[in-house]
C-alpha cells in the first residue's frame, strides 16, 4: 500500500490533485479550476487514483464528489508533504507553533492563538497534524506550567476554554462537506473533566464525514445510556481522562456492551490517560477497542471498523 501510494504521488500533477483533496471533496470542474489541468487530465489522473484505492468517488444528487478514500493516505500525504513539498510543518518549525501557542494560550490571548491556528490552515496542515502536533503538545505544556507552579488554575481553564474555540475553526475549516451516514456517541465518563482529547476524536470524525454527538465532560451514567438508546450510534468512544473515575468508566463499558446482543453493530472504544494503564479491565468489560491517541485511533482503530462494517463498495460508484 505505502509504495503504491508514493509512487502514484510521485507525479507532480496526481500531488496537486491530492494536495487539493486534503482540503475536501472536489467535483472534477473544482479540480480543474484548482489545478490548472485540462479536464481530460484530471479525469485520467482521478482515474488512476481510483484504482489504486487513493480516491474514492460519491454521487451527490448530480455531481460526483472525489475525495481522500481512507486516514491512512491522509498520513502518507501528510508524510509526503513533509518529506517533498515544503518544510512547513516538520518537527522543528511546529515546535515554535506550538510554543507560540501555548505561551499565547496561558496569557489568555484567544485571538493570538487563532492567529497561530490560521497560519497553519494556510499552510495546509491537516487536521491531525494540527491537533496531535500542535494543540495536544501545548497543551502539555501548559499542563507542565501547571505542575511547576508558574501558573495557576485559572490560567489553565482559560487555556483549555481558548483551545476549544480554536479547534472549533479548525474543524469548519477541515471538514469535508460528503457525509457518511455513520453516527457516532461520545462522552467523558462520570467524573471525568478532560473534554479536549475526545473533542478532537470527534472532529476528525466529523471531518470525515460521522455525525457526531459530543456530550462533553462528567455525563452521568444513566444520561450516557439513554443517549446511546436515542441515538442508535455505530461506535460509542468513551474517555477516562482522571484517575479515580476507571470504575465509573468500567461500569458504564459493561453497561453498554451488554446491549449488543440487541445492537450487535454496536461498537465500543475507551480511551483518554487512563484507559491506557486501564486498558485490560475496560477490554475485560466488552470495549471493542482502546487507542493510545487520535493518530492510533484514525490509523488504526477507525479503519478496522470501517472493514467490519461497510459492505464492499457501499456508497460508491
Ligand atoms: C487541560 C487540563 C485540564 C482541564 C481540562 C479542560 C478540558 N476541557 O478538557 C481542567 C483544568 C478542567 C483540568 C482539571 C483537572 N486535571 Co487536568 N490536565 C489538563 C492538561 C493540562 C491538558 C489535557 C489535554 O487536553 N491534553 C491534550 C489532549 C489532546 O490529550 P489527551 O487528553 O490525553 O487526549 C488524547 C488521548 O488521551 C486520546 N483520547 C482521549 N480520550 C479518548 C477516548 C477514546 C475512545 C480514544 C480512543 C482515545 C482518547 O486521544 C486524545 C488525542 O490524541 C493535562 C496535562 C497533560 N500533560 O496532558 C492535565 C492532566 C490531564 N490533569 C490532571 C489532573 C490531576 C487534573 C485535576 C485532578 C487537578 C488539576 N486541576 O490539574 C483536575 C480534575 C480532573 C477531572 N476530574 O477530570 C493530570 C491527570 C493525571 C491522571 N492520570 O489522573 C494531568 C496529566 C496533569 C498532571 N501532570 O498531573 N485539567
Amino acid at each position: 500500500m505505502k509504495s503504491q501510494v508514493f509512487a502514484e504521488i510521485a507525479d507532480a500533477s496526481r500531488r496537486n490533485i491530492l494536495a487539493e483533496l486534503r482540503r475536501g471533496p472536489r467535483t472534477v470542474s473544482e479540480l480543474v479550476s484548482a489545478t490548472g489541468l485540462k479536464q481530460p487530465n484530471v479525469s485520467n489522473h482521478l482515474a488512476r487514483l481510483r484504482d489504486c484505492g487513493l480516491v474514492e468517488a460519491t454521487k451527490r444528487g448530480r455531481l460526483v464528489f472525489y475525495a481522500l478514500n481512507d486516514p491512512r493516505v491522509e498520513a502518507a500525504l501528510g508524510i509526503a508533504a513533509n518529506g517533498l513539498c515544503t518544510r512547513a510543518h516538520d518537527p522543528i518549525s511546529l515546535a515554535t507553533y506550538v510554543e507560540r501557542y501555548a505561551e499565547a494560550a496561558v496569557r489568555g490571548e484567544e485571538a493570538a492563538c487563532v492567529a497561530v491556528v490560521d497560519e497553519l490552515l494556510a499552510l495546509h496542515v491537516d487536521l491531525v497534524t494540527l491537533y496531535s502536533d500542535v494543540l495536544g503538545p501545548a497543551m502539555a505544556r501548559v499542563g507542565d506550567g501547571y505542575v511547576l507552579g508558574e501558573i495557576d488554575e485559572g490560567q489553565e481553564h482559560l487555556a483549555s476554554a481558548i483551545t476549544e474555540r480554536a479547534m472549533a475553526r479548525i474543524v469548519h475549516f477541515r471538514t469535508k462537506g460528503v457525509m457518511n451516514e455513520r453516527l457516532a456517541l461520545l462522552g467523558c465518563s462520570a467524573g471525568n473533566l478532560h473534554t479536549l482529547g475526545l473533542r478532537m476524536l470527534s472532529d476528525y470524525l466529523a471531518s470525515e464525514g460521522w455525525e457526531v454527538r459530543f456530550l462533553g465532560a462528567n455525563v452521568p451514567h444513566q444520561a450516557f445510556l439513554e443517549a446511546e438508546l436515542r441515538y442508535e450510534p455505530e461506535i460509542v468512544l468513551v474517555s477516562c481522562g482522571a484517575r479515580g473515575t476507571e470504575e465509573a468508566c468500567e461500569s458504564l463499558v459493561r453497561a453498554l456492551s451488554d446491549r449488543k446482543p440487541l445492537r450487535p453493530d454496536l461498537r465500543v472504544g475507551v480511551g483518554g490517560r487512563c484507559a491506557l494503564e486501564a486498558a485490560p479491565r475496560f477490554l475485560e468489560a466488552g470495549a471493542d477497542f482502546t487507542a493510545r491517541d487520535l493518530r492510533e485511533f484514525a490509523a488504526v482503530s477507525l479503519p478496522s471498523l470501517a472493514e467490519r462494517r461497510r459492505p464492499p463498495g457501499a456508497n460508491r460508484l
